[in-house]
Order: structure tokens, then C-alpha cells, then sequence
């Protein structure tokens, strides 16, 4: 499409008050009538056109205030309905068209998943229901009659609460009126119909509004929903605690549909789920499901206020509800689970998914100034790096005035649609800070690099800090400006402990909570009554999302790694420790060399099994410093010229080195952790299991046939899927005799579940051995798979896609794979297949050889003449 900017914003020129919807569903021929009350916008110049969008969409008849319209008076076309000379008051407009959800493979507007009929607008998918104004700034209320073939769907749902229900007058028909009484924009619409089964519960609001919740899924996986449901109530109870907000209808319904392009959709009262974001069971779902199904239930409820009461001005402020609401439910599972765990796993997922965005041609501001395609921002710089720039305005403005500037958000602006400036505004104006230069995190992209330098001056017991910040380039901003980042620090003394920060060159403020403020692109701190040469700790909790540049040496990361009392820099000193070793491990190789053996790195390693053996550490921290940095991770620190084949040949010398050296303690641990007690998914019980899963990888990493042998005791004796996958995942990772054999028997066990055979697919994709390619175009014929179902081609496909040697083979055969699926793919679903083509958002930082194969398809894809817009401007901007 054409690109749209955010300096063109106007105000629209009409206003639609009241949408009256009639659908009568049929799955080829589904009818529906939209009647709207239309206005003058009184902030609009007058005299304009009305122009409606549309898309796909077959006209069937028009009538203005209830006459029908006559044939020279309007224009309609798949993509619009013009009325170029519109009453100069209100008026009403109906207009009927016609759909076949059967063939809507697209998933956006109405379509069919299984059985059932489901819709999915956001961002611009009502215009695939009917002509409107397919905005987030036209609010209006919603009165909507769904109208079904009883049999195929007894249940019928709506947005809000449900009004009234009946026999219909054709005969075998039925219908339900339901009506929203809060404005919403038409991206919230939806509507679900089909033959599905639910449980319910209730919940009591803090004021005493009960209110009936519902999850529907598919016959016979209802008692899998209910993790979810406990999900839903947890995350009601807790937004009325931290924020204040109460639910605010009769209803919430919850419905999971197999077809999804993402992970949920928070309509106004009825949020329609991917259900591998709602059905867990002991058998069937990991711990990181079940984490995700709490954490995914959560953003989408919390979503009610921060999105749907006060929603977006247009798509360019898409992180003030995303970046938002990622925020909260992950403050949210902070507070049900580890938060020091669960900060690392957040800031893992944001170096793995945010920063190579950041840092290929994909890079956009959180708060983009142009698009062409709106579904391609959905992205983690949108989601997770919007989510840091508000964990900062709160780190900034402190705890009390976070709060204070949310309630003023939610009073000054309820019921409207809003901007970033007047979300900031808010904090800005309750803390009276001054929050310009902090803006410039919303318009400027790329990760801003921090380099600290350390100077300890033993005579004059002084530490000096002399910090800078700098951006580079990104594409169409060739120059940046420092932006306000608050860096937490410590001074950690080599026996352990944190030393007092006294200072002159910092606020009382600082000094107490150990958090500076970098307003300027540099800033020297002096601290005093420094006596001997501390570890810096810096960047604790990883306050700003940076890369940091720092003079720390080894002993000093060794230090850090045991004994600073920030848990996140604990873990952090560990990683940035491998990866230094890492980093020599890949030259040493490409030289020709073999990797050195790093005594501190394996005696720090041994240091921390045995604190886990002990009990000293919690289990899921250890589990997370066990886990080495991943390919991806040393590629991108390594940023050019990169050589995937080298970076996998010095990780897995390190991890034999590893395994073998602790072969004993890490063989203990695992039979430790075999856990006797009945099975529970609480945070807890996970974290045992997710060292015990990682202290098997690491032992079959160094003693590969005792290794399996474990890992085939494991599988058998699992009761629950985390342990099962994690077995699974050795013996089909590593050559075996029995490696066919045991991952065939898997998929045959489970072959009536979706989304186990997902996490098979992917494993199966994973493998790093150059028949992988082979074998994943033979599962592509698979009977389970198919390239309609996006889980389907996310776990193959986009499993493919992540393993880092495979897919990027020295022959460019990868790349033309994906060539090839995203270019059969792009014509029934161009969303699907645009956001699989980002995988070669990093296509300039491979070597040479690789870097060619990678452009030249690219390039190839590029000439096509009959593309999407959402694989064009995808292309277009890798190129660019
Ligand atoms: N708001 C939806 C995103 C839908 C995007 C569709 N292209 C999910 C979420 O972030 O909650
Ligand atoms: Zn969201």
C-alpha cells in the first residue's frame, strides 16, 4: 500500500455514533446489514465526501435514512463505498454486503476456523465485514444480532452483554442480540458462532459487580482451560490492586481457536485466543506453556483499560496500548512468579527478538513515523522495547508518581483515543520532571550503546565513572540525540556486599536508591570513601534497554557472578563471561585454532551446580545461568562478517567441556531434582524441573552415550510434558541409533494433539545437521501438518528458521526454502508469510558467501509482480 504518515493525521471528517450490525452466518454466503447513525465531525472542516474503507467486500444494497440510495449517488468498490455528497446532518446509513468465510483464508475480517466462525479485525479487518470508517479514533456503541444455523452453531457471542436471544424465522435458525454499551473503535468488533463447549466461573469486582466468566474451546479440551480461567481471575484481582481497575461489564468470554495468525485479541468483552494460549494439561503443556497462558490471559484482560477504555488516536501510537500492556502482565507475572527470573527472561527475549530489529534494516522507532503495512508493526520494538520505555518512566519518576500518572491517564482520558505525548504528559506533569529528552525514546530507533570507564584511585579512595551514551545510524535517521535513561549501579566490594554511594556529583535521590539519571550524552560520577577497587554493578536489573560497553575484567565478572546482591547482574556477569570466552572460542576457530579451556569459566560453572545441589540458589535462577548464551546471542555480539558454522563449533566445545568437567555433580543434580511429588505448574515447582531438563542437556553435552541413556529414563518415567520434551529434545538433538525410532514413537503417541506435535515439529526443525532441510521438506507432507494452520508453519517453518547453521547454510539453501514457502504462502496468507520473511532481518552481518546468497533472494522475491503489500514492504525495507 501507499505509505501513511504520521504528519498527515487529521481528525475524521465524519463521526459514526451507533453501529447496528444484522450478520446472518452461512459459510459461503453470510449476509450482513450495517445500519449507522453518521454525524459531522464538529472538529472537521464540513463539506466533505464521506468515504467509507472497505476490503474484498461485495456490495448488496445501500439506503440513506432508510430510503434506497439511488445508483448515481454513491460509488462503491471492493475497497470503498463513497458518498460524495453526504447530508449536512445526522444521518443514517444501511448498507448490506456479502461474505464467504469459508474462503477467507486470510484470517483477518470473518472467516472459519474448524467448525466454528470467528473474526479477527485488529488493525484493519472490519473492513472486510462491512464499509466503515476503519479507524481507532471513530468510537461508537455497537448493537449486534448474530443470526446461525442452530445446529452448526448453538453458541452465539458477541461484544458486551447479551440482550436477548431466539428462534429465528427461517426454520432450524436461531439468533442473539448483543449490545456493547461502551464506545470502542471497530478493531475491538468481534463476534465467534459454532458448536463448542465451555466452563464458567464468576468473579466478584471490588465494588461487588459479579461477573460471569466463560472460556470456550473446541468438544472435549474444556478441562484444559481451566489453568486459564485461575489465569484470568489472578490477573482481574491484581489490576484492581496495582492499578485500580475494575472490570466493567456482566460478561468476559474467552474463546480458543486452532487458526490464529497471532497470540490473542482483546475484543471488548469476548477475547478470541490461539489456543496454545489457553488449553494446558499436565500431559500436554510445558512449564513455559503454562507461563505463557498466564502471561498472554493477563495482557489481553489488562488490556480492558489500557487499550480498549482509552485506545489509540491512529495505528502510529500502537505502543501506547502495546508497549503498555506488555508492561503489565509482565509486572503481573513478576508478582505471581520470580521476579528476578522473570526479568531475565524478559530481557533474554528482548536481546533475541528486539535488538537484532533494532540493528538490521527492520528498524523503526517504538512510536513509528510512517508505514506502509500496519500488521508489519506489530513488533518486538512496538511490544517488548515498548514495554522498557514505560519500565523506565517508572524507574524515573519513582513508584508513587507512576501511579499518580496512571490514574491520571485513566481519569483525563477514559473513553477516548489517545497519544503518546498525552500519556507522557501525564507523568511529566505529576512528577514535574521534564520528560522531552525522554521522548526521544519513542522517536528515535536503534540501541543506544553505554560505555562506562572505571578509574579507582587507592590514595585519594576515589572511584571514578565516566559514562556516554551514543546511537548509531538507522535507517532514515542518520543522526540521534541523547535520550534520559535511569542506570542503576552498584559498587559490589570483592568480599561481597554492596559499598554506601557517596558522591558529589549525584542527587540525595540517587545516592539512596543506587538509580542515575544519564540526561546528557556523558556524565562523570566521583564516588568517595572508596577504599579498595569494587566490581561495578552496572545496568542492575537492566534498567535501560542498552548494550553497555564496560572495562570489567574476568575476576571482576567472577566476582559479580557470586555475590551481587542484584540477582539479574548475578546472572548477567555469568553470560557476559561465557560469551567473552565464546567470542575467543570463534576467532580461535576461524583461525584455525582450537578454543581455549578457560579454568575461572568452568570453576565458576562448578561453583554454581553445587550451590543448586545445595539448595542454595533458586532453581530457576540456576537455570537460567546454566543456560549458555545462544548462537544468535554470540552472533549478534559479534555483528559482522559472521560465521554461524564457528560460532556452533565454539558453543558446543564449550558444553562438552563443561559436561564432562562436571559430569558427576551434574549427573547428581539430575537424579536430586527427579521429582517424587505430585505435579504442580506453580513457578516453583517449574524452576526445579527447568534445572533438572538443563543439567541433563549439559551432562549428554560432555558423555553423550550415558547422557541419552538418562535421557530415555527420563522420557519414560516423565509424568508431565516439560520432562518428557526436555528428554525428547536430547535424544532427537543428538545422532543416535534410537533416535528415529523414539522421536516417531512421540508423534504417533500424540497424534490427536496439535500442539504437542507443534513442539515436535520445531524440534524436528532444530536439528543441527545438514539433513535437516531434507527433513523438514518431508514433514511438510506430514498428515498433521498444514500451511493453512499458522502454529503448523511457525513450528516447522519458523522453527527452521531459528536454527542458526541449518538455516543459514553456506549453499543459500535455506534461504531459498524460505524463498519458496514465503512466495507460495503470500497469496492465501500474506501476514503469515511476511512476518516469516523477517527472519532474515540480519542478512547484512553474515560473512560474505552467505551475505550474497542471502541478498540475491531477497532480490529474487523483490522483481515479483504480483506481491502482498505486507511481503512488499517486508522485502523493500531488508533491501533498503
Ligand atoms: N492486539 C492484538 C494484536 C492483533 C494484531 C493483528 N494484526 C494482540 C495483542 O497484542 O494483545
Ligand atoms: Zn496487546
Amino acid at each position: 500500500g501507499q505509505p501513511v504518515r504520521l504528519v498527515d493525521y487529521r481528525v475524521p471528517d465524519f463521526l459514526i455514533d451507533e453501529v447496528d450490525l444484522d450478520v446472518s452466518l452461512d459459510r459461503t454466503a453470510t449476509r450482513v446489514v450495517s445500519t449507522l447513525i453518521i454525524r459531522p465531525n464538529p472538529a472537521a472542516s464540513d463539506g466533505a465526501a464521506l468515504t467509507l474503507d472497505g476490503d474484498e467486500l461485495t456490495l448488496v444494497s445501500a439506503h440513506l435514512d432508510g430510503a434506497p440510495l439511488d445508483p448515481e449517488a454513491f460509488q462503491a468498490t471492493p475497497a470503498q463505498f463513497v458518498l460524495p455528497n453526504p447530508p449536512r446532518g445526522r444521518f443514517t446509513l444501511t448498507i448490506e454486503t456479502r461474505l464467504d468465510p469459508a474462503s477467507n483464508t486470510k484470517l483477518m475480517g470473518l472467516y472459519r476456523s474448524g467448525s466454528a466462525y470467528c473474526t479477527q479485525c485488529e488493525a484493519e479487518g472490519f473492513r472486510r465485514i462491512t464499509y466503515f470508517l476503519d479507524r481507532p479514533d471513530v468510537l461508537s456503541t455497537y448493537r449486534v444480532r448474530i443470526e446461525a444455523d442452530r445446529e452448526e452453531a448453538p453458541v452465539l457471542l458477541g461484544n458486551g452483554n447479551l440482550e436477548g436471544k431466539g428462534e429465528a424465522e427461517t426454520a432450524g435458525r436461531h439468533w442473539a442480540l448483543w449490545t456493547d454499551p461502551h464506545k470502542k473503535p471497530c478493531y475491538l468488533f468481534a463476534l465467534v458462532a459454532g458448536d463448542l463447549a465451555h466452563i464458567s466461573d464468576a468473579f466478584v469486582t471490588a465494588s461487588g459487580r459479579k461477573v460471569d466468566l466463560a472460556i470456550f474451546t473446541e468438544h472435549g479440551r474444556e478441562e484444559r482451560a481451566r489453568y486459564a480461567m485461575e489465569a484470568l481471575k489472578r490477573a482481574m484481582a491484581w489490576d484492581e490492586k496495582a492499578y485500580g481497575r475494575e472490570y466493567d461489564l456482566d460478561v468476559f468470554n474467552i474463546v480458543a481457536v486452532s487458526d490464529f495468525n497471532m497470540g490473542a485479541m482483546e475484543n471488548k468483552g469476548l477475547n478470541v485466543f490461539n489456543d496454545k494460549y489457553v488449553l494446558a494439561s499436565q500431559e500436554t503443556a510445558t512449564d513455559d506453556d503454562y507461563a505463557n497462558i498466564e502471561g498472554v490471559i493477563a495482557h489481553e484482560y489488562f488490556h480492558n483499560w489500557t487499550g480498549n477504555r482509552i485506545t489509540c488516536r491512529d495505528w502510529f501510537q500502537l505502543c501506547l496500548k502495546e508497549g503498555l500492556t506488555v508492561f503489565r502482565d509482565q509486572e503481573f507475572s513478576a508478582d505471581m512468579r520470580s521476579r528476578p527470573v522473570k526479568r531475565i527472561s524478559e530481557v533474554r527475549g528482548l536481546r533475541a527478538a528486539q535488538f537484532p530489529e533494532d540493528a538490521g534494516p527492520l528498524a523503526h522507532n517504538v512510536r513509528p513515523e510512517v508505514y506502509s503495512e500496519i500488521s508489519n508493526f506489530y513488533t518486538a520494538t512496538v511490544y517488548q522495547k515498548g514495554a522498557e520505555v514505560v519500565r523506565m518512566l517508572k524507574r524515573l519518576v519513582g513508584d508513587e508518581a507512576f501511579r499518580a500518572g496512571m490514574d491520571a491517564y485513566f481519569h483525563r482520558y477514559d473513553g477516548q483515543a489517545a497519544t503518546v505525548e498525552q500519556f507522557v504528559g501525564c507523568f511529566a506533569e505529576v512528577s514535574g520532571r521534564d520528560l522531552d529528552r525522554f521522548m526521544r525514546w519513542y522517536r528515535q530507533a536503534g540501541t543506544p550503546k553505554v560505555t562506562v570507564r572505571t578509574a579507582h584511585d587507592p590514595a585519594a579512595r576515589t572511584y571514578r565513572l565516566e559514562i556516554a551514551q551514543s546511537l548509531a545510524p538507522t535507517p532514515g535517521q542518520p543522526t540521534k540525540l541523547p535520550a534520559t535513561m535511569p542506570l542503576a549501579l552498584g559498587l559490589v566490594d570483592p568480599e561481597g556486599g554492596d559499598l554506601p554511594l557517596v558522591s558529589a556529583d549525584a542527587s540525595e535521590a540517587e545516592l539512596a536508591s543506587g538509580v542515575f539519571v544519564l540526561d546528557d550524552a556523558e556524565r562523570v560520577i566521583v564516588f568517595r570513601d572508596v577504599a579498595r577497587r569494587p566490581a561495578l554493578s552496572f545496568l542492575r536489573g537492566f534498567s535501560a534497554p542498552v548494550t553497555v560497553d564496560d572495562d570489567l575484567t574476568e575476576q571482576d565478572l567472577a566476582v559479580l557472578s557470586r555475590h551481587d546482591p542484584d540477582h539479574f547482574n548475578r546472572w548477567q556477569a555469568l553470560q557476559s563471561l561465557v560469551t567473552r570466552v565464546l567470542l575467543r572460542g570463534v576467532k580461535a576457530i576461524r583461525a584455525g585454532r582450537a578454543p581455549e579451556r578457560n579454568a575461572a569459566l568452568v570453576a565458576a560453572f562448578g561453583a554454581l551446580i553445587d550451590d543448586a545441589r545445595a539448595g542454595r540458589i533458586d532453581p530457576a535462577f540456576a537455570a537460567l545461568s546454566l543456560a549458555l548464551p545462544t548462537e544468535a546471542d554470540i552472533a549478534r555480539e559479534i555483528g559482522e562478517n559472521v560465521d554461524p558454522d564457528a560460532i556452533y563449533a565454539a558453543r558446543k566445545s564449550l558444553r562438552g567441556a563443561l559436561g564432562r568437567k562436571h559430569g558427576d555433580a551434574l549427573a547428581d543434580l539430575h537424579d536430586w531434582l527427579a521429582d517424587a511429588r505430585p505435579f504442580s505448574p506453580d513457578a516453583e515447582s517449574a524452576g526445579r524441573r527447568a534445572l533438572r531438563n538443563i543439567a541433563l542437556a549439559l551432562y549428554a553435552d560432555g558423555n553423550i552415550i550415558d547422557g541419552l541413556a538418562r535421557a530415555h529414563r527420563q522420557l519414560r518415567d516423565a509424568d508431565n510434558m516439560t520432562e518428557r520434551f526436555g528428554a525428547l529434545t536430547q535424544i532427537v538433538l543428538k545422532p543416535s541409533s534410537a533416535r528415529e525410532h523414539t522421536s516417531d514413537a512421540f508423534s504417533r503417541r500424540y497424534a490427536m494433539e496439535p500442539l504437542i506435535l507443534d513442539k515436535w515439529f520445531a524440534l524436528q526443525a532444530h536439528i543441527p545437521e545438514r539433513e535437516t532441510l531434507d527433513r523438514v521438506r518431508g514433514l511438510m507432507s506430514h498428515r498433521a501438518f498444514s500451511m493453512s494452520n499458522p502454529n503448523r508453519v511457525r513450528a516447522l517453518i519458523g522453527g527452521f528458521t531459528g536454527n542458526h547453521t541449518q538455516f543459514n547454510r553456506p549453499d543459500g539453501e535455506g534461504y531459498a526454502f524460505l524463498e519458496e514457502i514465503v512466495v507460495g504462502l503470500d497469496p492465501t496468507n500474506p501476514q503469515v508469510a511476511a512476518r516469516l520473511l523477517t527472519a532474515m532481518r540480519s542478512w547484512r552481518s553474515l560473512e560474505e558467501i552467505r551475505r550474497g546468497h542471502a541478498e540475491a533472494m531477497l532480490r529474487r522475491i523483490a522483481v515479483l509482480p504480483s506481491l502482498s503489500p505486507d511481503v512488499r514492504d517486508i522485502v523493500t525495507r531488508s533491501l533498503g
